[in-house]
C-alpha cells in the first residue's frame, strides 16, 4: 500500500499570474517558472501543482476555461509548456495540471454551441431547466454569491451556475461529456504530466431533482444536492479506470464541505478513485456561525479536533490526506492562525510544522515558504477577485460602510494569497519589470525570497528542513497519531507511533509562555533527539516544562 511516490512527497502550488514574470507584462509567465526551478530545488519539494493555465477569458484567474488544448498566451506557449515539464523532470521535480471539469467557461466552444440552438448535441452537455412561475428553476445560491441560474433569453430557459454566471456547469450524466473529459486528460498526460489536482470535484453530481433547498445551512444554499453527490464515486472511479490507471500519477481531489466518510472512499487505494482530498473543515473554525463575510477569533481548541479527527479516521479508513494551510482561495496563514509582525519568524515555522509531521501529503502555496502575509489592501482598486468584487457590492447593499467591508475584506478576501512572489528588495519584489496586474504587498522590502536565502535561520530553511524529514523518517508517512491534552488552551500536542518509535509533536499556537506537564510514560526513554525547532536552543524534554511563545519542538523518542 505505501508503494506510492506521492506519499513521500511534498507538492509546491504555483499560482502562474502572481509567480515569476519574464515579459514585462505584469503577469506571470511558464517561462518565469521554469527560471526558478533551481530555487525550488533548493527548497526540495519533489512535485509541482499549476493553477490553470489553459486558454481562458480570465473573470475567474483560468478556473474559466474555454479551450482545454491550449495554453493562454497571457501565460506563453505550448512550447513553453512542453520546455517545463522537461525542465522540471531534469530537476526531479513532477508536474500535476489543474483540471476544472465541474464548469467551462461560457466562452468554450461548447457552450457557444449548446446556445446555438435546442437540438445541437452540445446542448445537453450543461445543465438546462425550464423556469417555474417565471422564475428560477430553483433557489441554489451562487458560490460567489446571487443565484446559480442564469436566463438565456433565447431559449427562455436557465443555465446551472454553482460559480461566476460565466462558468456554466458541465452535465456529467451525459456521457458524450465524461469521454470528452477522459480524452483531454489522456492528452495532457501524454505531454508527459504527472497527475492532476481536480477542481471542486466532489460537485460534479447533482441530484437530477433539483430540488429547492429548505435552508437548513443557510437560506436557499442547495449544497446538500450536489456535494458528495449521488453519482460522484461512480463518475470518478470510470474516471480512474479510463485514464487514471495508465498512468503512474497522482491526483488530489479538491472536495468543498465534504465528509470524512466520503473522503475514505475517494482516496482509499482499493477503490481506484483518488490518491488524495483536499477537505476546508479546518480553515472555516474562524468563520462566526459559519459565514466566511464577517471576522472572528479562531477557534483553536476546534482547529486542534478537527484536524485529529481527520488524521485519525483517514488513517483508519486507508484514505490518504493533502496536508495544507494556504492555497490561492485562502489568506495567508501566517497572518490568520500566526502572527504576522512579532512572532512572525516563530509562528510561521510552527505552523509548517505543526502540519508537515502529520500523515498525509504536505502543500506548500507560493511565498508561504518564507512568510508571505496578508497585503492589508484598503482601497477596491488595489482588488481584483470576481468574488471578493461581488461581495463588496453586497455588503454595500446591506448598508455596511466601506471601512467595515475593509476591514472583512482584509481578512477574507482571496486576493490576499495572490500578490506577486516578493522575490527581492528591488522595484516591484523583482516580480515584474513592468506594472504587476495586482499590487506588490508593501512589506516586500523586509519579507523576500532573496533574504530568506541569506538566512541559514530563516522560515525557507524551516520549510527545506521538514521536508527532508519525511523523507528520512518513516515514522511520518506511516505513524499512527494520537493528539494529547486536548483541551490544553495553548499548545497543540501530538504523538505519532510507528513500531518501538514516537514523535513527540509540540506546538504552541500564542503568543505567550505557557506549561505543559507531561506523562510520565513520555519521559523514560533510551534516546531522545531533537528533530527540529523555531528557537535557537530547544529544550530536552522534562516533567514540567515552560514552552515559548510560538515555540515548537520535535522530539524523536526510542
Ligand atoms: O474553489 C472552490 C471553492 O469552493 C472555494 O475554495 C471558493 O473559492 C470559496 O468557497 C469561495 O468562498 C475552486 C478554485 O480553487 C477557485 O479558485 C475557483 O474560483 C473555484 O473552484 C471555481 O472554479
Amino acid at each position: 500500500m505505501m508503494k506510492e511516490w506521492w506519499r513521500k512527497a511534498t507538492v509546491y502550488q504555483i499560482y502562474p499570474k502572481s509567480f515569476n514574470d519574464t515579459t514585462g507584462n505584469g503577469i506571470g509567465d511558464i517561462k518565469g517558472i521554469i527560471e526558478k526551478l533551481a530555487y525550488l530545488n533548493e527548497l526540495g519539494v519533489d512535485v509541482i501543482w499549476l493553477t490553470p493555465i489553459y486558454k481562458s477569458p480570465q473573470k475567474d484567474n483560468g478556473y474559466d476555461i474555454s479551450d482545454y488544448y491550449s495554453i493562454d498566451e497571457e501565460y506563453g506557449s505550448m512550447r513553453d509548456f512542453e520546455d517545463l515539464v522537461a525542465a522540471a523532470h531534469e530537476h526531479g521535480i513532477r508536474i500535476i495540471m489543474d483540471l476544472v471539469v465541474n464548469h467551462t467557461s461560457t466562452e468554450h466552444e461548447w457552450f457557444k454551441r449548446a446556445l446555438e440552438s435546442d437540438d445541437s448535441r452540445f446542448r445537453d452537455f450543461y445543465i438546462w431547466r425550464d423556469p417555474i412561475d417565471g422564475h428560477e428553476p430553483n433557489n441554489w445560491l451562487s458560490k460567489f454569491g446571487g443565484s446559480a441560474w442564469k436566463l438565456d433569453e433565447k431559449s427562455g430557459k436557465y443555465y446551472l451556475h454553482l460559480f461566476d454566471e460565466t462558468q456554466a456547469d458541465l452535465n456529467w450524466e451525459n456521457p458524450q461529456v465524461r469521454q470528452e473529459i477522459y480524452k483531454l486528460m489522456h492528452y495532457w498526460f501524454e505531454k508527459g504530466i504527472d497527475g492532476f489536482r481536480l477542481d471542486v470535484i466532489n460537485l460534479i453530481s447533482k441530484n437530477q431533482q433539483f430540488p429547492n433547498d429548505d435552508g437548513t445551512l443557510a437560506p436557499g444554499d442547495g449544497r446538500k444536492f450536489y456535494t458528495d453527490g449521488p453519482r460522484v464515486h461512480e463518475f470518478l472511479h470510470e474516471m480512474n479506470q479510463s485514464v487514471l490507471s495508465n498512468y503512474d500519477s497522482m491526483t488530489v481531489g479538491e472536495m468543498s464541505s465534504t465528509t470524512i466518510e466520503d473522503c475514505i472512499s475517494y482516496s482509499s487505494p482499493e477503490r481506484n478513485e483518488l490518491s488524495m482530498t483536499f477537505n476546508f473543515h479546518h480553515l472555516k473554525v474562524d468563520y462566526p456561525n459559519g459565514e466566511k463575510w464577517a471576522v472572528g477569533e479562531f477557534d483553536f481548541l476546534s482547529l486542534k479536533q478537527i484536524l485529529s479527527m481527520w488524521q485519525m479516521e483517514m488513517h483508519q479508513g486507508g484514505g490518504w490526506n493533502a496536508l495544507f494551510w494556504s492555497n490561492h482561495d485562502q489568506p495567508r496563514i501566517v497572518s490568520r492562525y500566526g502572527d504576522d509582525a512579532l512572532y512572525h519568524q516563530e509562528s510561521a515555522k510552527m505552523l509548517a510544522t505543526t502540519i508537515h509531521m502529520m500523515q498525509g501529503t504536505p502543500f506548500i502555496y507560493q511565498g508561504e515558504e518564507f512568510g508571505m502575509t496578508n497585503p492589508n489592501f484598503d482601497r477596491i482598486e488595489q482588488y481584483r477577485d470576481v468574488e471578493t468584487l461581488n461581495y463588496f457590492r453586497i455588503m454595500k447593499k446591506q448598508g455596511m460602510s466601506e471601512q467595515e467591508i475593509y476591514c472583512i475584506l482584509q481578512q477574507k478576501s482571496r486576493d490576499n494569497s495572490r500578490t506577486p512572489v516578493q522575490w527581492n528588495e528591488l522595484k516591484e519584489a523583482g516580480f515584474t519589470k513592468g506594472t504587476p496586474w495586482i499590487p506588490v504587498a508593501e512589506n516586500y522590502r523586509d519579507i523576500n525570497a532573496a533574504q530568506a536565502l541569506n538566512d541559514q535561520d530563516s522560515i525557507f530553511y524551516h520549510y527545506k528542513k521538514l521536508i527532508q524529514l519525511r523523507k528520512e523518517y518513516e515514522i511520518i508517512t506511516s505513524g499512527d497519531y494520537k493528539i494529547i491534552q486536548s483541551e490544553h488552551p495553548e499548545l497543540f500536542i501530538y504523538v505519532r507511533s510507528y513500531r518501538d518509535e514516537q514523535l513527540l509533536v509540540v506546538n504552541n499556537f500564542y503568543a505567550k509562555d505557557t506549561k505543559l506537564i507531561l506523562p510520565a510514560e513520555l519521559l523514560n526513554n533510551e534516546s531522545e533527539t531533537i528533530l527540529i525547532g523555531n528557537y535557537s536552543h530547544s529544550l530536552p524534554l522534562c516533567r514540567k516544562m515552560e514552552i515559548r511563545p510560538y515555540e515548537s519542538v520535535v522530539y524523536h523518542l526510542k
